[in-house]
């Protein structure tokens, strides 16, 4: 979405262009950073790769990105996983690449990071819960992985699960949810070009509140596919259960693209409040991304399958 120039730049347009040189400068500094984390290859900065701009969106600063969160294995209140998610420790670390593929494998997460090129992507964001943000995330696509892994033909869904380790993860020594958090997507959502892991935000280390060492972003979906502290990712016939459809079926669904005709059953997901801003905006279809993800359900009843 950064940036595309119509004939009439506005001052908007101008402050979004100066945060987002002042951004590069300290991208290409923060590199050095995720560098040593195992990234092989420097960090570019964004091109047009975002999607489409709603016109307006401003990045969300990077203070609420990072303390108003939803990572119910720290607590469930917004500003918990901030204040707890000292106690992950996201070194050592390690991924397991599970079921129907040529390469299973258990990467540390150095090895698993070094063959790809993290780049900025700045997407809208927006929770089921009818807020919504931008942010800079900085990853590459989850395709790239799925290449590197090779799928076999009963390959048709991935599943996602986070760490578990009620030591670490204090939220997890309570039911809340059936823990460990899993989530899924079907193969061709997965490989969709916007579908990315991500090892960072506003080009640093991602902090462990967002999700780290590594987390997954779908930016159509509702939040809560973007499954956080990623340690496997199995590879499977049939559609995975998922954390929040094992918890509440009625309220969350496998598919959980953003629809602003389907309502949450207990509020309306016509609109949604951007962080920082007062007046509630209207919640576009997939997010805003349907011009280029709807062809994935061409032909599906989304009320069935939401
Ligand atoms: N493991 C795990 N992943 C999770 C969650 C969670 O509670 N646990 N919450 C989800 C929800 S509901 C949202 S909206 C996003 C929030 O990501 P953010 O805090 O980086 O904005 O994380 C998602 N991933
Ligand atoms: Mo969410």
């Amino acid at each position: 979405m950064l940036i595309k120039r119509a004939p009439d730049v506005r001052a908007s347009d101008i402050t979004d262009e100066v945060m987002y040189l002042d951004r590069r400068r300290f991208i290409t500094r923060a590199g050095i950073g995720l560098a040593a984390l195992g990234a092989g290859a420097p960090l570019t900065a964004l091109g047009d790769r975002g999607g489409a701009s709603q016109g307006d969106d401003k990045l969300t600063p990077y203070e609420d990105v990072t303390t108003y969160n939803n990572f119910y294995e720290f607590g469930t209140d917004k500003d918990e996983p901030a204040k707890n998610a000292h106690t992950l420790r996201t070194r050592p670390w390690s991924i397991a690449i599970e079921g129907h593929v040529k390469k299973p494998a258990v990467y540390a997460i150095e090895d698993f990071l070094k063959p790809h090129r993290l780049e900025e992507r700045v997407y809208r964001m927006r929770c089921v819960e009818a807020w919504s943000m931008v942010i800079p995330w900085m990853g590459f696509p989850l395709a790239d992985l799925i290449k590197r892994v090779e799928p076999t033909s009963s390959a048709k869904y991935i599943e996602f699960t986070t760490l578990h380790d009620p030591r670490q993860m204090p939220g997890q020594r309570r039911q809340v949810l059936n823990w460990p958090y899993t989530e899924g997507l079907r193969l061709d959502e997965a490989m969709h070009p916007l579908t990315i892991l991500v090892a960072g935000l506003y080009g640093k280390v991602l902090p462990n509140q967002n999700g780290a060492p590594l987390r997954l972003v779908v930016p159509w979906k509702y939040g809560f596919k973007g499954v956080k502290s990623i340690v496997k990712m199995r590879f499977v016939e049939t559609q995975p259960r998922t954390a929040w459809n094992d918890a509440a079926p009625d309220e969350y669904g496998f598919y959980a693209n953003v629809n602003p005709e389907v309502d949450h059953p207990r509020w309306s997901q016509a609109k949604e409040r951007r962080i920082g801003e007062f007046r509630r905006r209207a919640t576009l279809p997939f997010n805003g991304y349907g011009d280029q993800v709807a062809r994935l359900y061409a032909g599906m009843d989304l009320r069935k399958f939401f």
